[in-house]
């Protein structure tokens, strides 16, 4: 097995990821800025499929129209050179001081305004470069106080702004679906949408629910304490995975954006078998950085390994579905008549007079240690 990315992959970076600088709360740069252009031969070097970006990735906020067009113009020809395509594009409603209270749920109107301005120059932007799911990260809607904006309104002016961009989507025609990003937390000191969960409610509450899905994100979900694969299979088995933010996370931490299984291969390993199994065929999308220690040739090792994991973990899931021993352990744990229990009054009536040996019940053996053993044995290598 060479572990080589290819196009087929669908292995794609947002210009921010291999663009960090290395600015923390703490510290400035400690990388140079590279130009949207250099940033694409860089991925394309490292054997991405696509790239992504946030309006202002691309072009500066207070660019000319005059260099909009020569930076769009330029990026085009880089993607061209390269081959590398742009499945997803974002807005950047959160680095503006304008911002610094929320952008579609700020309090102040001129502000929610000026967010849907941007947004709809922003989707212009994006399905030009040809992206087709447009990702909401609310990075800057939530509080410090709960003092200082009701929830309730929160939400009415969330829903107010997607539904507004889903009618402007709708009226320009394009070919684009809506992932909302969730996260608990940082920059603000809640955010609201917190989680998948929050989310996937909220879609039901939209005007066109069946254009907006989710871009879960591995640390956003692990920071909330929760399992990230419980939040991503709930999403597909509603047919509202559009997209996935791969990165690697330690618990109770800041959100790190870490390398793909840096942290834990184990539940990046149940990920990838899960995308793998279900046949996913969205972007893996990196939302990660390298260490702020790194230099570029850093950042493209970081790159590369978060392609090389998550093929290493392709295999291992691959393996662990051709493993006698665990196969024949599912064979068991499953066995009987797995089929569901539909209700008819007769059905009911009858399970109510069942007798059951709550006893045998209990006693069973589940072998989970053993299976759990046989697959960190995968993960190992010793098998
Ligand atoms: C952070 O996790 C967010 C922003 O980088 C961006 O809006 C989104 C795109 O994947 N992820
Ligand atoms: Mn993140
Ligand atoms: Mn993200």
């Amino acid at each position: 097995m060479s572990y080589t990315p290819s196009p087929a992959d669908k292995f794609t970076f947002g210009l921010w990821t291999v663009g960090n600088l290395g600015r923390d709360p703490f510290g400035e740069p400690v990388r140079r800025p590279l130009t949207p252009v250099e940033l694409v031969h860089l991925l394309a070097e490292v054997g991405a499929y696509g790239v992504n970006f946030h309006d202002n990735d691309l072009v500066p906020i207070d660019a000319t129209p005059a260099e909009r067009e020569q930076i769009v113009r330029d990026f085009k020809a880089a993607l061209r050179e390269t081959g590398l395509v742009v499945p997803m594009a974002t807005t950047n409603l959160f680095s503006d001081p304008a911002f610094k209270d929320g952008a579609f749920t700020s309090n102040d109107p001129a502000v929610r305004a000026y967010a849907l301005h941007k947004t709809m120059r922003a989707i212009d932007l994006g399905v030009e470069c040809g992206a087709t799911t447009y990702v909401f990260w609310g990075g800057r809607e939530g509080v410090e106080t709960d003092a200082a904006k009701d929830p309730v309104e929160a939400s009415k002016r969330f829903r107010e702004a997607l539904n507004f961009l889903c009618a402007y989507v709708r009226d320009q025609g394009y070919d684009l679906r809506f992932a909302l990003e969730p996260k608990p937390n940082e920059p603000r000191g809640d955010i609201y949408l917190a989680t998948v969960g929050h989310a996937l409610a909220f879609i039901t509450t939209l005007d066109h629910p069946e254009m907006v899905g989710l871009n879960p994100e591995v640390a956003h979900e692990q920071m909330a304490g929760l399992n990230f694969l419980h939040g991503v299979a709930q999403a597909w088995e509603m047919g509202k995975l559009f997209h996935i933010d791969l990165n690697d996370q330690a618990p109770g931490r800041y959100d790190q954006d870490f390398r793909f299984g840096a942290v834990n291969p184990k539940s990046a390993f149940f990920l990838v078998k899960f995308l793998e199994d279900v046949g996913y065929q969205g972007s893996r999308h990196f939302d990660a950085h390298a260490y702020r220690t790194e230099s570029y040739e850093g950042v493209k090792a970081f790159a590369r390994g978060c392609m090389r994991t998550y093929l290493i973990l392709k295999e291992k899931a691959r393996q662990w579905n051709a493993d006698p021993e665990i196969q024949a352990l599912l064979a068991e744990i499953n066995a009987g008549d797995q089929s569901p229990i539909a209700y008819s009054p007769a059905t009911a009536a009858a399970l109510k007079e069942r007798s059951f040996d709550r006893h045998a019940l209990g006693a069973r053996n589940l072998a989970y240690e053993r299976l759990d053993q046989l697959t960190v044995e995968v993960l190992l290598g010793v098998r």
